[in-house]
């Protein structure tokens, strides 16, 4: 068997020659690290050669894309694959297509090419190694095919890499074991919406309820306490045997957006959850308490109530917000008492800032930073504050036909011009960011002028002057359109959240950690608001970032990670807290 010694040890010739299936038909990868041997981790051997692909010349990049076979393509059919190409393929059933398939992807082969001058590359293993199926391989052809040429390139040559990691996986006998649970327990609860079209999981649903048990569940089999509290978090503890230890806490959110992706705050639960079961398999303790907290509500969908459940853990949950009501009309309260729980029992949910050593949240990127830098971690600095409005639009419904354009207060219109404004004020600065993602003309007609159009307001920025000066203006033109246009305006702020910045000494010890897994400690800012922004009111905070891949798209179905980042991250959060010192002691 081939192993991570053996390769730091043997000659270059011999290392080169080893290595030689593991980039299509490209010895001088391997030839180009042989010299920055010895590698301390196999993970510190990936980055190096992706850093050989990385800063090769375009000639040689293009050469290593036009080395790989197209997907049940010319070279298939010949009989001409690689033997491990010949396996990749044969394992996401490529060798099985149908004549539908099977001309969907010639067709698609020969667009790409035509497009591009180079073949596609997927690696069909997929995120976890057992491979894409065949319908999913064609519809990500399908996607790519409409992306630009650079984007393309890089795209390729991240797949060549990840095809190289599989590969190398392979060649050493090395299993993410635990980024493999990771990403199967995600499939797991991924599997239950709200609806049958993707994955909605909001607040006090069936599926949510269903979910925090499930989450409890798998506490409790990694030797956690674990509950369900009155707002829904669930909460898992892995005690120490120390009677006077502190609580280390970490998790994140399990409600998702609305067709949302399976990873966002939920990776940030599995993954510890699954780093304590590998503590209490080998009858590990800590000098502290862990406890894992699964917070019920993040993102506001179903009652606007943001960051609900670590605002409960920190003692400050809005009782106002129990007579929100959803779009049937169900208040808050209600879900929560059909669900059991008593709402007398939510101030008990505080936490002691006393008793809190910190809190750690690992989450997915949800952008494309660590993608183009072909790192699977990042430490994260600070978290962007947010400002979210609702706005009620009121001008006069009228007849689309006999009503001169001179005469109408079309409130759809007006909205129109905000979300103008609003892209183009935004795009003023590098950190700001403004959207309407919910926009809506309530009961419309086509043949109706909008009386009424609602629309939602999200703006960002890293710092919060920055954000507060685009905040302003973008209210003071909102104002002037409605009064142009003779609108009436309803302004509801649901979400004035301050930009938060992580604590140095707990990224220090997170960067530690990462330099020990052989990965750089790459620092970077988060876009997306994480309950780290609600726990940072009550103890010292910092966040572990793992890399996004389908272009760093999150919110969306197509997000997606793999288990090899999975593991990374896993073993980095479990080498962080065997290593943990307190602030007093840092
Ligand atoms: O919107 C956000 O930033 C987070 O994903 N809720
Ligand atoms: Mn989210
Ligand atoms: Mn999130």
């Amino acid at each position: 068997m081939i192993t991570l010694d053996f390769l730091n040890t043997c000659s270059a010739a011999l290392f080169t020659e080893t290595l030689h299936g593991i980039y299509e038909h490209s010895p001088w990868i391997p030839e180009r690290v042989a010299a920055q041997r010895p590698f301390a981790a196999l993970s510190a051997l990936k980055l190096a050669l992706q850093a050989a692909v990385r800063n090769a010349a375009r000639d040689e990049q293009l050469g290593l894309i036009r080395a790989h076979p197209e997907l049940a393509g010319k070279a298939a059919i010949a009989g001409e694959l690689t033997g491990e190409s010949s396996g990749e393929q044969t394992q996401a059933g490529l060798h099985l297509c149908n004549p539908d398939e099977f001309a969907a992807l010639q067709k698609l082969n020969g667009d790409y090419n035509a497009k591009f001058g180079f073949p596609f590359i997927l690696a069909v293993k997929g995120p976890d190694g057992k491979g894409f199926t065949r319908r999913a391989i064609i519809d990500t052809f399908s996607r790519r095919l409409k992306n630009q040429g650079d984007d393309e390139l890089a795209e390729n040559l991240r797949q060549i890499n990840r095809i190289a990691e599989l590969r190398l996986n392979d060649l050493l006998a090395y299993t993410p074991l635990l980024g493999n649970t990771i990403l199967a327990w995600s499939e797991v609860i991924g599997a239950w919406s709200d609806d049958q079209y993707g994955l909605t999981c909001a607040y006090m649903t069936a599926s949510h309820r269903k979910t925090a048990a499930q989450l409890a569940e798998w506490m409790r089999e990694a030797g956690m306490q674990a509950h369900i509290d009155a707002v829904g978090n669930v909460v898992g503890r892995y005690l120490s045997d120390r009677t006077d230890a502190k609580t280390l806490v970490t998790g994140s959110h399990y409600d998702t957006v609305c067709d949302g992706g399976k990873y966002d705050g939920r990776v940030g639960i599995l993954l510890p959850i699954a780093v304590v079961k590998h503590l209490h398999d080998r009858g590990e303790k800590l000098p502290f308490h862990v406890e894992i907290v699964g917070f019920s509500e993040e993102e506001g969908v179903r009652f606007n109530s943001t960051f609900l459940g670590s605002n409960a853990i920190i003692g400050q949950f809005n009782p106002a917000l129990l007579d929100k009501q959803d779009t049937n009309g169900i208040s808050m309260r209600d879900a929560l008492r059909t669900a059991g729980h008593d709402v007398a029992d939510i101030p008990a949910i505080a936490r002691k800032p006393d008793d809190l050593l910190g809190f750690v949240e690992v989450h997915i990127e949800q952008g494309p930073v660590l993608l183009q830098q072909d790192l699977p971690v990042g430490i994260v600095t600070a978290i962007a504050g947010s400002c979210r409005y609702l706005i009620e639009l009121t001008g006069v419904a009228g007849h689309a036909g006999t009503t001169p354009m001179t005469m109408r207060k079309d409130a759809a219109a007006a909205a129109a011009e905000i979300i103008l404004f609003v892209e183009r004020r935004c795009g003023q600065a590098t950190s700001l960011v403004g959207t309407v993602g919910q926009l809506q003309v309530p009961h419309g007609s086509v043949n109706v002028i909008p009386g009424t159009c609602l629309l939602s307001l999200d703006i960002r920025a890293a710092d919060d002057v920055t954000r507060d000066a685009a905040v302003a203006d973008i209210l003071a033109e909102i104002n002037a359109i409605c009064t142009r246009r003779t609108i009436d305006l309803a302004l509801d702020r649901i979400v004035a959240a301050p930009a938060v910045m992580c604590a140095p000494w707990l990224m220090q010890q997170l960067a530690a950690a990462t330099k020990r897994a052989g990965m750089p400690a790459f620092e970077l800012p988060s876009g997306a608001g994480h309950d780290a922004m609600t726990l940072s009111k009550i103890t010292d905070v910092a966040m572990l970032f793992t890399r996004c891949g389908n272009g760093g798209i999150s919110h969306n179905r197509l997000e997606t990670i793999t288990a090899d980042d999975a593991e990374v991250s896993a073993q980095i959060l479990l080498d962080f807290l065997r290593q943990f010192k307190p602030k007093a002691q840092a």
